[in-house]
């Protein structure tokens, strides 16, 4: 079992390693702990089924694209959508006042919510995360509790309406992405606020943040939840009362609506979960660049996984060079390993300062998308398969039928799967997803000592060739061989 309480930091670039933790024997007396349990109402059973999400990562960093005249900030700022803070030799002279003014360009003229929207549905995505407001602060909206917003800039719209428009008609969920870190709010306190005057501004930040979040739900009724971030200082994770009763506010003012587990933590300062090791919130957002390794540490826990194409930058990038990109093969083999582990996938894109995405991303989405419509059975709604894992690629199922991702095909052409020996349900006939060519079965029952296992072969053709990872569909039924009780060896 992880750390309980390992998600605490006092100043961070990110978000700690997660900690799926399942409930601990020895109980500590906890006040401020979950609110809800796990939730089978629409919204969660839609969240269940999402699969693929799309990640946007839009502001008024997207018009640096992490390089200022020529100058890049590779290593001076963490992360391209981080590049206000950027430091060190390379950050040019007075760099935090340029940036901000810069919303004052911030005007794109490609944004087109419309064309987005229908990329992300094209590419199979079920869900949106938009940044309403990153850690600048600068909101997409036109907030009425601070002027750093979209209507102080060129841009005549509301951004965040035109997302949740263009995303809604095309039934695609949309979650609103909210940092409550601001780097540039005067009232922000890093650290737990010490002296009473600490103390009267984070109050002032608090009743702000929460006036940003009713106001977004008030505004943007079709959201279907909130993506927390920047929750890590300890001002925050000290403000545990507060983050409880906001919770509670918001589940009241929109009955349904879902909560990752960014949002608060306990008074031991346990975030995600619990000192006790209860999910705190409707789902786990610790996966952030990283998977679980295994479907069981996620102790039945809703997840999803957000990741970035280049190892870290989630706002536009203009230099990829020497960086490795994830390929439409990775995001695909993500994706599935997600599944197979009843998580959804998130991949992220960067517009440019203009709206637009760059080439990788269209191509990106244009081939994940080609892949998903091809093999959509395997990704939604089915779900984590109860067999031992297959390290030939991922399984998923749905009620009767098991799908297999394959992404290591067997040279010897026989994809092997094991199934407990007193398994009711075994693989009895398969075929190939992409174009329903039926495949060979046969029980393998080879008789290893002391093994649990009993093993069915699925005869893939040689013939058939493709260069992307594909799918064996397999209806399960009820074993027409068995497995032979053998011998234990005595040695
Ligand atoms: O600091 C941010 C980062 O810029 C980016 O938004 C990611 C996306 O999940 N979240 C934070 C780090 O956890």
């Amino acid at each position: 079992m992880a750390p309980l309480s390992n998600f605490t930091r006092a100043v961070g670039s990110g978000e700690a390693s997660p900690g799926s933790s399942g409930p601990r024997a020895d109980d500590l007396p906890i006040r401020f702990g979950p609110l809800v349990s796990r939730r089978d109402d629409a919204a969660m059973r839609a969240f269940r089924e999402y699969g693929l999400g799309q990640f946007l990562h839009f502001g008024v960093y997207s018009l640096a694209g992490n390089e200022w005249d020529g100058v890049s900030a590779r290593t001076g700022a963490p992360a391209s959508e981080w590049i206000r803070a950027w430091t060190g030799p390379t950050a040019p002279a007075g760099w935090k006042d340029t940036y901000d003014n810069l919303y004052r360009q911030f005007n794109p003229a490609n944004f087109d919510a419309v064309r987005w929207a229908r990329q992300a549905k094209d590419m199979g995505a079920r869900y949106v995360i938009f940044t309403t407001k990153h850690h600048d602060g600068f909101a997409l909206w036109p907030t009425a509790f601070s002027d750093y917003n979209i209507s102080r800039s060129p841009y005549p719209g509301d951004m965040v309406r035109e997302i949740v428009d263009a995303y809604t008609a095309e039934g695609i969920d949309v979650f609103l992405y909210f940092s409550v870190l601001e780097w540039d709010n005067p009232d922000y306190v890093v650290g737990v606020p010490g002296t009473p005057e600490e103390v009267a501004r984070f109050d002032r930040f608090l009743a702000y943040t929460r006036n940003q979040l009713l106001e977004l739900l008030d505004r943007y009724p079709e959201a279907k939840g909130f993506w927390m971030d920047g929750t890590w200082d300890p001002s925050w994770v000290a403000s545990h009362e507060f983050t409880h009763r906001l919770e509670r506010e918001l589940r009241e003012r929109r009955p349904g609506l879902v909560i990752g587990s960014r949002l608060r933590n306990d008074e031991h300062g346990a975030r995600h979960f619990d000192s006790n090791g209860r999910l705190l919130g409707d789902y786990e957002q610790g996966w952030e660049r990283k998977l679980p390794d295994s479907y069981e540490a996620l102790n039945g826990n809703d997840w999803d996984c957000v990741m970035s194409l280049p190892p870290n930058g989630w706002g536009y990038l203009r230099d990829w060079s020497g960086l490795y990109a994830k390929t439409s093969d990775d995001v695909i083999e993500l994706l599935m390993r997600c599944r197979s582990m009843d998580g959804n996938f998130v991949v992220n894109f960067g517009p440019d300062g203009s709206g637009a995405m760059r080439p990788e991303e269209d191509r990106l989405a244009r081939e994940v998308g080609a892949w998903v419509r091809a093999n959509a059975e395997a990704v939604y709604p089915a779900r984590h398969a109860d067999l031992p894992t297959s390290k030939l690629g991922y399984l998923t199922q749905n009620g009767d039928i098991l799908y297999l991702a394959l992404f290591n095909r067997p040279v010897n052409n026989v994809a092997r799967l094991a199934v407990p020996k007193d398994a009711t349900q075994v693989p009895v006939r398969a075929s190939l997803l992409t174009n329903g060519q039926i495949l060979e079965v046969r029980h393998a029952d080879i008789g290893f000592d002391l093994d649990p296992h009993t093993y069915y072969d699925v005869i893939l053709p040689s013939g058939f060739s493709t260069d992307r990872a594909f799918v064996v569909r397999m209806d399960l039924g009820t074993p027409t061989t068995t497995a032979e009780e053998l011998m234990v060896a005595k040695m």
